[in-house]
């Protein structure tokens, strides 16, 4: 079953919007396998955003994503890595789409409330760099039979 990393960064804590966010996943039909709340260490962000460590932006990331609480999660799911990106939306609130959590509840690319990993090997990745493997856990929902045929 696939998986993915979900993480509501400090603006989305600070904006009251973790419910709403982790509503949106348990109503689609999504299963929460991780959650845990916590202030990331820097070098937890720095690892998390390597890929743009040569970005103008990413000093201010990593100060922004490391001053305040963010809850991070993992969800299970069929097709659950691309569904999860199409329902964050696009990496600009402001052109995200309406109906999407970034375009529903955003306006600044800097603000934009959630990250999403955004492919199978860096939802790999992720997972590992901030959960133990004993820290997810595999339960079968009673909606299953619900929500597949
Ligand atoms: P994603 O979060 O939609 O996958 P990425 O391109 O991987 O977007 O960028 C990671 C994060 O870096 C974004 O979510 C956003 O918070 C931040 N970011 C990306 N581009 C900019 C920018 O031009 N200015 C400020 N922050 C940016």
């Amino acid at each position: 079953m696939e998986r993915t990393f979900l993480a509501i960064k400090p603006d989305g804590v600070q904006r009251g919007l973790a419910g709403e966010i982790i509503r949106r996943f348990e109503t689609k039909g999504f299963t929460l396998v991780g959650l845990k709340f916590l202030k990331p260490s820097r070098e937890l962000a720095e690892q998390h955003y390597a890929v743009h460590r040569q970005r103008p932006f990413f000093a201010g990331l990593v100060e922004f994503i490391t001053s305040g609480p963010v809850v991070a999660m993992v969800w299970e799911g069929d097709g659950v890595i691309a569904a999860a990106r199409k329902m964050i939306g696009a990496t600009n609130p402001l052109t995200a789409e309406p109906g999407t959590i970034r375009g529903d509840l955003g306006i600044n690319i800097g603000r934009n409330i959630i990250h999403g990993s955004d492919a199978p090997e860096t939802a790999k990745n992720e997972i590992s760099l901030w959960f133990k493997e004993e820290e997810l856990v595999s339960w079968q929902p009673h909606l299953t039979p619900w929500l597949h045929e």
